[in-house]
């Protein structure tokens, strides 16, 4: 077992601590909007220490849909670079814990279709692109069989 690394940020580390601690009961919403939150455990490309990721709860099917978006600031998040180095990962969703596998999507048509049903989840997403001159990347995480 690796170390884990809690996020510097402090209200990021309190949502997994209560999250997880919980076994998914409790801290399973974005602060007071309500919106549903899983946790993407992954690993650190140079640490290679156990990161724990809060990201919006976006699904297709049985795949999730992870948006690096970052509140639109002008970087990938660090995890963008950890999840391009390890695709390996583990998505909490409430009680359940599933073992994906992820993927960027750089198919234009298939980015597409996944942004629209981000962004109905959750519509500040295309306030975040349309504030950044980068791409929003988009993963996509499907189960492993
Ligand atoms: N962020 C999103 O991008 N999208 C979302 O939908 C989203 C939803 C969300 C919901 C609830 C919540 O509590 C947070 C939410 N966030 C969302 C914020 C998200 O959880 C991340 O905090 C945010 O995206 C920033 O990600 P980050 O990976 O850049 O985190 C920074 C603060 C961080 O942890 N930095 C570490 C540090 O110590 O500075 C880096 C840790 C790291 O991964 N290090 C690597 C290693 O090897 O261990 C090396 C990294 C390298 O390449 O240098």
């Amino acid at each position: 077992m690796s170390e884990y690394i809690p996020s510097p940020r402090q209200w990021v580390r309190e949502q997994v601590e209560l999250y997880e601690s919980s076994g998914g009961k409790e801290g399973l919403t974005l602060r007071d909007t309500g919106l549903p939150v899983i946790i993407v455990t992954n690993r650190g490309r140079k640490t290679g220490a156990v990161r724990k990721t809060p990201l919006m709860r976006v699904t297709d099917g049985k795949n999730y849909i992870l948006v690096a978006s970052q509140g639109g600031a002008p970087k990938h998040p660090v995890w963008y670079y950890n999840l391009k180095a390890d695709p390996n990962v583990e998505i909490r969703d409430k009680e359940n814990v599933y073992k994906m596998r992820v993927r960027q999507v750089t198919n234009p048509d298939e980015r597409a279709r996944l942004w629209k049903i981000a962004v109905e989840a959750y519509p500040p997403y295309q306030d975040y692109q349309n504030k950044t001159n980068r791409i929003i990347p988009v993963f996509i995480a499907e189960p492993i069989e």
